[in-house]
């Protein structure tokens, strides 16, 4: 069975792009089709500024939030990445397989750095190792398969490279991952800045649809989006990002087809209100559901706590094997290697 792996960092609360990007592919999809890990990746969000108890709050309120969306823990194992020692064990060992310069390739740290630098601050070391950390998650489980939106998709491919590289020089060890993206709606963009993508940790309220929003919140939010002036009604992400962007996600939560659908509509309006009220009907059962969960955090907690444990069990034997092959003396003792004289 395929095995499949994905996060989610708690650096913001979740927006419609992590939902149509990602999580809703878990929820319909993975978790029925393949033996599926999905995890909330606290460690990473320790890579930029942070409030300790806000990364709390926002950890409890994502995984109520991945049960919410439909993950079912019968079917599926969610867990913190901070419960399972073996993310840390492995990303050290993977850091010493990686150069300095594939880390210092990665766009999102050339973008978060400079970022940083701007308003002045300084950049954490663990912002430019952070892909090593999120490949020991990859490579730890074995994974097939990464669902992730189209910003991720650099990051696992240097998970790939490095697991190419570890089994050429310590042996076979890992599995090599392929990414899987969403055909559409793999980046939806901020609805006020139609070419920036709809992150969860930026700050401009507006352009971001968040999973919690009030259906008048939503409303409001896709009626103001930016629009392109000209053309009318076009699907081209070069020349309408504004119009594209809200194609897609009317595609994405009607199982449409972008370009098929720009042909439906005479006037920005129009769009704009089926758009709303398709994004109003795709959050309602998620929301629903977060509110009785919310009068339950025990069986939330429960669920995290069998999680890390079945993900303790999972990933032991792969980090076990990899510290043997670089070279690591096993702490229990263990036959000794035939002509073992070096
Ligand atoms: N706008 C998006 N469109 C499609 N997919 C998206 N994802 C994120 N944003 C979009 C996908 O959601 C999963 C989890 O995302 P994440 O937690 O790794 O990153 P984020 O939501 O983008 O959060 P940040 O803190 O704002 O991160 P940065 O600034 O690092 O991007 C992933 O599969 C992601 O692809």
């Amino acid at each position: 069975m395929t095995r499949v792996f994905s996060g989610i960092k708690p650096t913001g609360h979740l927006t419609l792009g992590n939902y149509l990007g990602a999580i809703r592919r878990w929820a319909d999809v993975d978790q029925y089709q393949s033996d599926a890990l999905f995890c909330i990746v606290d460690l990473h969000a320790l890579t930029v500024d942070h409030d300790p108890a806000r990364v709390r709050r926002l950890t409890r309120q994502d995984a109520t939030l991945l049960l919410a969306t439909g993950l079912d823990p019968k079917l599926c194992t969610v867990f913190v990445q901070s419960h399972v020692d073996e993310h840390a064990r492995l990303s050290y060992v993977l850091e010493c397989v990686a150069t300095d310069g594939e880390m210092r390739r990665m766009i999102q740290y050339k973008e978060k750095s400079a970022r940083e630098r701007e308003r002045g601050g300084s950049v954490r070391l663990s912002l430019l190792t952070y892909p090593a950390l999120m490949a020991a998650d990859i490579l730890a489980y074995g994974t097939d398969e990464v669902p992730v939106g189209d910003d991720q998709a650099q990051h696992v491919e240097l998970a790939r490279d490095l697991a190419v590289r570890f089994n050429q020089r310590y042996g076979h060890t890992f599995v090599v991952p392929r990414t899987a993206s969403p055909r559409v709606a793999a980046r939806v963009m901020n609805l006020q800045e139609p070419t920036s993508k709809m992150g969860k940790s930026d700050d401009s309220g507006p352009g971001i649809v968040y999973l919690l929003d009030e259906p008048e919140t939503v409303r409001k939010k896709i009626m103001r989006a930016v629009t392109d002036s000209g053309r009318g009604v076009v699907y081209d992400q070069a020349e309408q990002p504004g119009i594209a962007n809200l194609l897609e996600i009317l595609a994405a939560c009607t199982g449409g087809d972008p370009e098929a659908l720009s042909g439906e509509y005479e006037t920005y309006g129009a769009l704009k209100k089926d758009t709303a009220e398709a994004v109003v009907e795709v959050l309602r059962p998620v929301q629903d559901r977060h509110r009785e969960l919310c009068t339950d955090p025990a069986y939330v907690e429960a669920v995290l706590r069998d999680g890390a444990e079945r993900a303790r069990a999972m990933a032991r034997p792969t980090v076990d094997a990899a510290y043997r092959a670089i070279g690591l003396l096993p702490a229990v003792a263990e036959e000794a290697e035939p002509n073992a004289t070096r």
